[in-house]
């Protein structure tokens, strides 16, 4: 997301590829493994069982997704986590210093309880679930994870938040100790995101805790961060030590950043292109060929009521 004339992973030949083409994807990708030219090319096997020195953490499935899951190792080695470097590989080989025990979480702003609440208090409270959901990162790659959380609206609701609030604010934790990268100004630290109170209510939204059984690995968030599946993955903030409830609409780091390339809402909209690249294909970590990026991430059916009768260009 930083200043390039391009997205990361060039789009130009699948803009210039002919349709019919990406519907012999399969075939293709299986011809070039038979012949040995794509090892571990396609996703990971769809197994429990991964290898990883991090606790379990079991959740109850409650949502599956009928996609191939994205690699465990392309999961927890390929993240956008700014406080660790902006290198896709900077989060897992820099983030041990990142300390998840004690982590607790202030709740406050417009809600009747304020509270602050121990993240392993968190887990004794609610029953925990295993949601596999998209996740599409602005940048024109996705990924496909199983998460280990709670609904959001679950938390929120212990706090009893006012009639008067109308927004939710995040923050991540702040120390340039801990996290190296918040020593470069390459955003404004905390990194904060926001969403609309009904947005954050939403049953699709989750607070994860874990991914693939595990807790999470530092890289991701850990102990605690947000999962959004329709929007671009940045609103999916990180380590959050703050959930604030407001009647305004709160500052979010990238739009900080860039106002222009990425609003308030951003929800994934394959018809409202970032103004440096298209947004109307993605490529899934370990495909081949790209795919067609799907409103609201594919979870249109669920969400698109939340936007009715919005101008979804000027609210992008
Ligand atoms: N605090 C914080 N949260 C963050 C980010 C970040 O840099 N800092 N990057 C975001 C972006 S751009 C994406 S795509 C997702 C990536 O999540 P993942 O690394 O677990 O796949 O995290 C989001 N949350
Ligand atoms: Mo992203």
């Amino acid at each position: 997301m930083l200043i390039r004339s391009r997205s990361p992973h060039d789009l130009t030949e699948s803009d210039t590829t002919p349709e019919a083409l990406y519907w012999n994807r399969r075939t293709v990708v299986a011809g070039m493994l038979a012949a040995g030219l794509v090892p571990q090319a396609v996703g990971a096997v769809q197994a429990a069982e991964v290898n990883s020195p991090l606790p379990r953490l079991a959740g109850k499935r409650t949502r599956t997704l009928d996609e191939e899951w994205t690699s465990y190792d392309s999961v927890t080695h390929y993240n956008n986590f700014y406080e660790f470097g902006t290198g896709k590989e900077d989060p897992a080989e820099r983030a041990g210093t990142l300390r998840t025990r004690p982590w607790t979480v202030r709740i406050d702003g417009l809600v009747a309880k304020p509270q602050t609440i121990d993240i392993d208090r968190l887990t004794k409270l609610f029953p925990l679930e295993e949601r596999i959901y998209r996740l599409r990162c602005v940048e024109g790659w996705s990924m496909v994870i199983p998460w280990t959380g709670l609904p959001l609206a679950k938390l929120l609701a212990l706090a009893e938040p006012l009639g008067s609030a109308k927004f939710v604010a995040f923050e991540t934790l702040r120390d340039p100790r801990q996290m190296p990268g918040q020593r470069s100004p390459v955003l404004q630290w905390p990194y904060v995101e926001g969403v609309r109170l009904d947005e954050a209510m939403h049953p699709l939204t989750l607070l994860a805790l874990g991914l693939y059984g595990r807790v999470l690995p530092n890289q991701n968030g850990a102990p605690v961060r947000l999962v959004v599946p329709w929007k671009y993955g940045f609103k999916s903030i990180k380590s959050i030590v703050r959930i604030r409830l407001t009647d305004r609409q709160p500052p979010t780091s990238w739009n900080l950043s860039a106002p222009n390339e990425y609003g308030f809402y951003s929800n994934v909209n394959p018809e409202v292109d970032h103004p440096r690249w298209s947004q109307a294909r993605e490529r899934r970590i370990g495909d081949w060929l790209p795919r067609k990026t799907l409103p609201y991430n594919g979870y249109g059916e669920e969400v698109a009521a939340l936007y009715r009768g919005m101008n979804l260009r000027r609210y992008f």
